[in-house]
């Protein structure tokens, strides 16, 4: 079913402007915050290519119509940002290259395969790391997390924000996938299960005894309709949005990692801005990013109830089996661990015990 989205951005001091989307498969959506901030100045026009992954109905699409809509009302649409969806301009890290070498303005992708610029943020990537959203969100805030952003400088990419990707649960089209826990983490032997382009998560599929292979996200699909793999891990949004669930029978809700994603301009186009519009692109970013989570948290629970209503069969694992599926991935801790850095692992998780102590 195809629903309206409507919106209304109040500009202060200017007219009222109803913004209408059409997009189908969403749950009763926060209307974006209104768009407050002053008119900058003329510092001349840009027209931004921005490729995404994720389909039109993901809060990941949505929340970058409303980046693109409060940088074309604060600059009386001297930016206008034109966001391409569904891996159109390309996948994450072919997007990633483009951004180095100016050939595209912005992207969005995951933090997992930008791990090969900057080390640290394979922190993100471990199993169970990050318990609650409340959690996540206070990390992705942290100092610690502006460090890695600030990491891409002179990469040739400039990192503007984190937003949420979200908690990544698997699906497949063999078999449900639930595991008595004195067996032991979960029975995914003998599965093919597609993984982001990431060492971390290769390790944590092949530690439970599957085989994992790494693909890029825009040609999963057809992957996974012709037979090439098995499953692959999403949180329940994209599994919706994307229409995964037509291919994909089981679901687990795994919750094992959660992943951010990490907003992106090429620095060629970053340098070509005005200091006020560079200004205006950070805040812009840092708004549409708070905007883009609360949309995903508003998402998640719905998603699995229409992917249930849609057909596809889903399991909820116990406690116990949650304990022992952590316990199975601790071999990754023991890996990647003394490569990330337990020191950041602990101040991660400091920040974590934080919040579960507010
Ligand atoms: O725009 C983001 C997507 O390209 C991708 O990162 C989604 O989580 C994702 C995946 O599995 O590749």
């Amino acid at each position: 079913m195809t629903a309206i989205w409507r919106c209304t951005l109040t500009l202060a001091g200017a007219a009222t402007l109803t913004l209408g989307m059409a997009h189908a498969q969403s749950p009763d959506l926060s209307d974006p915050p209104a768009i407050d901030g002053e008119v900058v100045g003329d510092h001349g026009s840009h027209t931004l290519r921005m490729g995404i992954g994720l389909a039109e109905s993901s809060p990941q699409y949505l929340s970058s119509q409303y980046f693109a809509e409060i940088l074309d009302q604060r600059t009386e649409g001297r930016i206008t940002v034109n966001v391409f969806p569904n891996s159109q301009l390309g996948d994450d890290v072919q997007m990633m290259e483009m951004l180095q070498t100016g050939t595209l303005d912005m992207s969005y992708p995951s933090s997992s395969p930008a791990t090969t610029y900057v080390d640290e943020l394979a922190v993100f990537d471990l199993p169970f790391l990050l318990p609650t959203r409340e959690a996540a969100v206070a990390v992705m805030q942290s100092d610690v997390a502006q460090g890695m952003l600030d990491a891409f400088d002179d990469t040739g990419i400039k990192a503007l924000t984190f937003s949420e990707n979200g908690y990544r649960q698997l699906s497949n089209s063999v078999r449900p996938v639930e595991t008595p826990e004195d067996v032991g983490g979960l029975d995914v032997s003998g599965l093919t299960i597609r993984t982001m382009e990431n060492p971390v998560h290769l390790s944590i599929w092949e530690t439970l005894g599957a085989n994992p292979t790494p693909m890029a996200f825009g040609e999963l699909f057809s992957a996974m309709e012709q037979g090439v793999v098995d499953g692959q891990e999403n949180p329940w949004s994209t599994i919706l949005t994307s229409n995964f669930y037509e291919v994909q029978d089981y679901g687990s809700e795994t919750r094992h990692v959660y992943t951010p994603f990490i907003m992106m301009m090429s620095e060629r186009t970053w340098d070509g801005l005005a200091p006020e519009y560079q200004e205006l692109v950070q805040e812009a970013a840092r708004q549409s990013a708070d905007y883009e989570i609360q949309l995903s948290a508003e998402y998640d629970d719905w998603s699995r109830e229409q992917l249930v209503d849609r057909g596809m069969q889903i399991n909820r694992l116990s406690d116990d089996q949650v304990a022992a599926f952590q316990e199975a991935v601790q071999p990754v801790y023991d890996e990647w661990g003394p490569r990330i850095g337990e020191d950041l692992i602990a101040e991660v998780q400091a920040i974590v015990e934080e919040t579960m102590n507010e």
